[in-house]
């Protein structure tokens, strides 16, 4: 059942929604969970899935370009080959990892106080990331074994004059409004395909670097489509095809990490991973 609250924090009127208490099944792992609704205006609210062995709320989506404009209005996008990749439905694109920080940011100062308790907004752990694309499975690919499902946007027949592409037909030739790009069975949306996500780490071989997992819609070799595989540019880097998702911790449990971002060899400490496991 429905449980709509609102609250009054700094001057701004948001509403949690925690909309349900669900059992998402993922080969032999569950999620016991729920969904919360950041109001960021009127009619924008930014969707989290909670990942109980994370203990983090997960964004549903990744962040799109009507969310990013709630934070700067004047952000653009842009267009590639004649195709937008600027419509408030698709993910926002161009941000650079400094641009995605300062967003999250943003959302702890102004969003942060809800009614489930003060929440902390970031970037993942790179190994969060494949925890939870995964399902908790840490499978080679997002979505399992190859090939990818039709619903994953990557570089696929769609493309007709490519010399090299996919079998598959996803119908979109840049990136995909994000509730077009598939779920996985924790019903996280574009974990394989459509954007690059920024993560929070520093990639350890190149120091100045920061990683970014999960392909794009530009990709389709499928050594760049597996869950592990990294990419990392600089933090002031921005590309077409690189955007992100936030997540949300607990203020309790954010006090007790770093503020510094993890190091990419970081790994879920065992204990996490076990509580998923028969759940
Ligand atoms: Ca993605």
């Amino acid at each position: 059942m429905a449980l709509f609250r609102s609250v009054l924090t700094r001057g701004a009127l948001f509403t949690i929604a925690v909309l349900l208490l669900f059992q998402a099944g993922c080969g032999q792992f569950k999620s016991q969970g729920k969904t919360i609704a950041i109001r960021l205006s009127p009619k924008v609210k930014l969707r989290l899935i909670y990942v109980e062995p994370l203990k983090i709320f997960v964004g549903k989506y990744e962040v799109r370009n009507l969310e990013y404009r709630c934070f700067r209005p004047e952000h653009s996008s842009g267009i590639h080959e004649g195709m937008s990749l600027n419509d408030d439905s698709q993910p926002v694109i161009n941000v650079s990892w400094d641009d995605a920080r300062a967003f999250c940011d943003w959302l702890t100062k102004n969003y942060g106080a809800t009614q489930a308790g003060k929440l902390n907004f970031r970037l993942p752990d790179e190994k969060e990331w494949e925890y939870f694309a995964t399902c908790g499975s840490n499978g080679e690919f997002p979505w399992g074994d190859w090939p990818p499902p039709k619903n994953l946007n990557y570089y696929g027949r769609e493309n007709k004059s490519a010399s090299q592409m996919l079998e598959s037909y996803d119908g979109h030739r840049v990136s995909a409004p994000v509730t077009k790009s598939g779920a996985n069975d924790w019903g996280l949306y574009g974990v394989g395909g459509n954007v690059w996500e920024w993560c929070r780490d520093i990639d350890d071989a190149q120091s100045s670097t920061h990683v970014l997992k999960g392909a794009s819609w530009a990709d389709c070799a499928p050594l760049f489509l597996r869950t592990t595989r990294r990419s990392a540019y600089a933090a002031g880097y921005k590309y077409i095809n690189l955007g992100f998702r936030v997540v949300a911790e607990p203020a309790d449990i954010s006090k007790t990490s770093s503020d510094k971002p993890a190091s990419s060899g970081q790994s879920i400490p065992p204990s996490k991973q076990g509580e998923s496991a028969g759940e």
